[in-house]
């Protein structure tokens, strides 16, 4: 500024007249960039591509913004968060400009513009907005050298459908130019309103800068019985717990939530201040990057731990000792105790879902208690039209993903409550109601292997080849030994979803053998990964007796079958498995 040396009533005149001019809008020319294909769970690159390929982030948000049509777009209601990630703020710093041009009247913002996945589905429900933002690359590394993310969730609260995604891919492919105000900037640590005039627009645009936790905790509270929740976890004989943040953005959730109103004590806490790197670890909740709530859990202080991913969507259950509830049987228990949770008391029970890959576990559950069972692609996505259509009440994946039809995302905190709920009607342990849940139902033992960073061309050509072989008439009936295992295949094909409320037909959704006993291996190449393709074989087997056995030992057969049929390791020169879940 120019104009130090003159009188301060001066200086404070000019900056006055500045701002209260209207706001430039601008219309920038830009060329289209091919890789902007929103997969699984919106789009995710290397923080490196944000930053340096000129306009990629503005590409693909206008993208965003054109595939709504103009007229829903208009004085609209939007939502903005995510899990705190480095390039978080400058993200947001962009859509916000954006959104102003593009003709969103207001936008409703997270504190620090930080909130977590299942607390922006809440938020946009409750505003009545038309989408909302999250930046976020969920489990996958942060910090300079990690991933960068944006998920679009549309005015159900759920990710954007394949039909829009398509439009998103479509549109960023011949974009032409943007719409920004790039003399608009948001203060994004004072909560409230900040209203903005546009130049050539009637209605100021306006920011909401929200507590990042009162909606969402204000909808747990309807949901689950707080009064006791709270006897259980901080009157005389409490249980004792342990929550791993994991550096990502459910930290204040767990402080606000479980500590501070239900009163758990400090120690039940740990890595919850979110950070840009996530501490320079795998914001992943599983047994292999969880390494602090692993730890901790191992001499038996704890009764109960859970950790979560970045964005809070996903979730890990441990019992004393660490003893692991896989993903697919927490599910399964839930669905068998779920009138522990007062809210389906009032609901009842509409029906149950799992993905494709997760484990049959929770068909046993829907056919005992006679519930319908819907079994869906891969992805939160194919959840939200059952619910919408008020035929799903609780659904899950084997990705450490679990939720009910309270919002339309994953809810990682909301299944923690949901475990302590049944700890608190049941006063049982989590071993003891996992093995109670076997010797009912029989077990699923399940595992998958994940084969990171591979070369893409190879693992497609992998997956060509096996496609063409199963769909083979003579693949049907066909048997395979190992030791004194035999299993003969009785169906096998590249799984389709026909939507049942829509009739959409979802293809390509991953290759299944199914054998005469039930069992299932099945190959997918993930959605989500930022480097190379990921390679996952999923592997499903129930026993009615034998259920107190090692997963690995009893699924070693399978999985050497499933490495012989693919011919997995000699076609992409891997020895192993990166990660086994
Ligand atoms: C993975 C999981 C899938 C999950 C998706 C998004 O996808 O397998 O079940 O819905 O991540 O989770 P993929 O294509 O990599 O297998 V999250 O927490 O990133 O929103
Ligand atoms: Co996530």
């Amino acid at each position: 500024m120019q104009t130090l040396c003159a009188p301060n009533d001066t200086l404070d005149l000019r900056l006055e007249t500045m701002e209260n001019s209207p706001l430039q809008v601008l219309t920038v020319p830009t060329a289209p960039y091919p890789d902007q294909r929103p997969s699984i769970s919106g789009l995710r690159k290397k923080v490196y591509v944000f930053q340096s390929k000129r306009k990629y982030l503005h590409n693909f948000i206008q993208s965003i913004f054109s595939s709504i049509d103009l007229r829903d777009r208009q004085g609209s209601t939007m939502v903005v968060g995510g899990d705190g990630r480095f390039f978080n703020r400058a993200a947001i710093e962009v859509i916000v400009q954006m959104a102003a041009a593009n003709g969103v009247g207001r936008l409703i913002i997270g504190h620090h513009g930080i909130m977590s996945t299942p607390a922006v589905s809440c938020v946009i429900r409750k505003y009545k907005a038309i989408g909302g933002f999250i930046l976020t690359a969920s489990h996958n590394p942060g910090g300079p050298g990690g991933d960068f993310g944006i998920k679009f969730n549309i005015a159900n609260g759920g990710p954007a459908n394949e039909a829009i995604t398509d439009k998103i891919f479509q549109i960023s492919r011949t974009i032409e130019e943007f719409a920004i105000c790039p003399g608009l900037h948001v203060d994004l640590k004072t909560l409230g309103k900040q209203t903005f005039d546009l130049e050539n627009k009637f209605k100021p645009f306006t920011v909401e800068i929200v507590d990042s936790v009162e909606s969402y905790a204000n909808l747990l509270r309807n949901i689950f019985d707080f009064a006791a929740l709270k006897e259980f976890l901080s009157g005389e004989n409490h249980i004792r717990i342990r929550l791993d943040a994991m550096h990502g953005v459910v930290g204040p959730y767990v402080k606000r939530i479980l500590c501070e109103e239900l009163g758990c004590p400090a120690n039940s806490a740990i890595n919850c201040v979110p950070m840009e790197d996530f501490g320079g670890q795998h914001p992943d909740p599983n047994l292999m990057y969880a390494t602090d709530l692993v730890d901790s859990m191992k001499d038996g202080h704890y009764d109960f731990g859970a950790a979560f991913d970045a964005d809070g969507d996903r979730n890990m259950i441990l019992g004393k000792h660490g003893f692991f509830v896989t993903p697919s049987d927490s599910l399964a228990v839930i669905a068998d105790n779920i009138f522990c949770i007062p809210y389906f008391q009032h609901t009842g029970v509409r029906g149950f879902a799992r993905s494709m890959p997760t484990s049959a576990a929770l068909d046993r559950v829907a056919k005992a208690t006679k519930i319908e069972l819907y079994e869906t692609p891969a992805g939160w996505k194919f959840f939200g039209n059952l619910m919408d259509a008020g035929m799903l009440s609780l659904c899950g994946e084997e990705s450490f993903g679990t939720g009910g039809d309270h919002i339309r995302e994953k809810d990682a905190l909301w299944a923690v409550l949901a475990w302590l709920s049944i700890l608190a009607t049941r006063k049982q342990s989590v071993e003891d109601i996992v093995k109670d849940h076997w010797l009912k139902y029989g077990r699923n033992y399940f595992t998958r292997y994940d084969y990171e960073n591979v070369d893409i061309d190879a693992a497609c050509d992998m997956m060509e080849d096996l496609e063409i072989m199963i769909s083979d008439k003579s693949f049907v009936k066909q048997r395979f030994a190992v030791e004194d295992k035999i299993y003969q295949v009785e169906k096998s094909d590249s799984f389709e979803y026909t939507d049942p409320v829509d009739s959409t037909i979802s293809r390509n959704q991953g290759l299944r053998i199914i054998f005469s006993d039930g069992s299932r291996i099945i190959y997918r190449l993930s959605g989500t990964s930022s480097d190379g393709a990921t390679v996952r074989i999923y592997i499903d087997s129930y026993e009615k007796d034998v259920i107190f056995e090692d997963t690995q030992v009893m699924l070693a057969p399978l999985a050497t079958i499933a490495l012989k049929i693919s011919q997995l390791h000699h076609r992409t020169g891997r020895s192993g498995p990166s990660v086994i879940t």
